[in-house]
């Protein structure tokens, strides 16, 4: 191995909002990495070591891989404690796995709709992921659209799988610019969710939003409508400590919204009605959604994540600060298994 590797490779694209999230956080560690796109000239690498055909892909030094940004994140916060991850705060802590997930879950369908839905993204994306797949190649250039035709192609049709179809659309489409608002007030007076420094909510809640953002349909309307959060957007991009967390009193006016209005009447709606569906063993989830139809595949990977966050909810579940704001902004439901 030569000598100048860097201790981590992280094997991605800038086009992946969780590649971008694990980026994002090697930089917030200050953990030395060396990017690696995931180009053609890397897939024997990434097919000799990927168990899922997903990226992001984390190799350690020893040898040893990791997929999935979350834990990715979970065991890169326990090999560098410092600067801390998470709040100590019960109460905080459990906010920002909640946003995360949120982040992760939610925000990648409001990021893909607008992506693959709208015909003008679709190509932009297109011609982005071509060029990102072939590069290195001397002849890319001239692969590039043709290349780029064949990906909207294959990524058009996935929009099933995120739920960005037309039944779902309206919802999604007010689902975004509501949460841009909200977003938009609550980050005028701290640089970061939870206050002066970034939690691991930040990071899931980021990844898809930057994303949109690099998109022209979500860009226009985010440079036109949330030039605070757009700012927040760019300082993801390297998050540093810039102070403390706030405690949750200070945080509450802006953040309760977000929870009411888009965890507990779409995402979390959703993520109950998918774990239902995945253990009835229904391939279909179907749900209203503020008085609309929502419809999607259902996924084992979602109703593990719920899982998970119900866990970590149980966790710090007597915690009254929590359970009283989770109950009142109508969140609380969802966090136990009959919820
Ligand atoms: N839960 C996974 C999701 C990873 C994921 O969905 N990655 C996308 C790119 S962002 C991917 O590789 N999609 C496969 C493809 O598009 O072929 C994580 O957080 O890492």
């Amino acid at each position: 191995m030569p000598q100048d590797r860097a201790a981590l490779r992280l094997m991605g694209l800038e086009l992946s909002p969780y590649t971008m999230k694990v980026q994002s956080f090697l930089r917030f560690k200050g953990i030395p990495y060396e990017w690696v796109s995931r180009n053609r000239l890397a897939e024997k690498e990434f097919q000799a070591h990927a168990k899922v055909q997903l990226i992001p892909l984390l190799f350690f030094p020893d040898g040893e891989t990791m997929q999935d940004s979350t834990p990715i994140l979970e065991r890169l916060d326990r090999d560098y404690p410092a600067p801390a991850m998470q709040p100590d705060d019960p109460a905080l802590w459990f906010l920002s796995c909640l946003f995360e997930e949120f982040g992760d879950e939610w925000c990648n369908k409001l990021m893909f709709f607008q992506r693959w839905f709208y015909a003008a993204d679709a190509r932009a994306t297109g011609r982005r992921l071509a060029a990102e797949r072939f590069s290195g190649e001397w002849w890319s250039a001239m692969a590039r659209p043709i290349a780029a035709q064949l990906l909207v192609r294959r990524m058009v049709p996935r929009l099933a799988y995120s739920g960005g179809n037309a039944t779902n659309v309206p919802q999604l489409k007010q689902s975004f610019e509501n949460l841009a608002a909200l977003l938009e007030t609550h980050l005028q007076t701290r640089p970061y969710l939870l206050g002066a420094r970034p939690c691991f909510g930040d990071f899931g809640l980021w990844c898809n939003l930057h994303q949109a953002w690099t998109d022209p349909t979500a860009n226009a309307y985010l440079e036109a409508h949330a030039p605070t959060l757009v700012a927040y957007l760019k300082r993801m991009l390297h998050p540093s400590v810039e102070g403390d967390f706030e405690p949750l009193d200070t945080l509450r006016p802006t953040l309760a919204p977000i929870l009411a209005q888009e965890m507990a009447t779409r995402f979390l709606p959703w993520m109950v009605a998918n774990h239902r569906a995945f253990a009835a063993g229904e391939k279909d989830t179907s749900l209203q959604m503020n008085g609309q139809l929502f419809q999607q595949k259902t996924f084992k990977y979602q109703a593990v994540t719920l899982d998970e966050l119900r866990r970590k909810f149980a966790s710090v579940a007597g915690n009254a600060t929590l359970t009283a704001l989770l109950a009142e902004t109508g969140c609380l439901a969802a966090m136990t298994a009959d919820g």
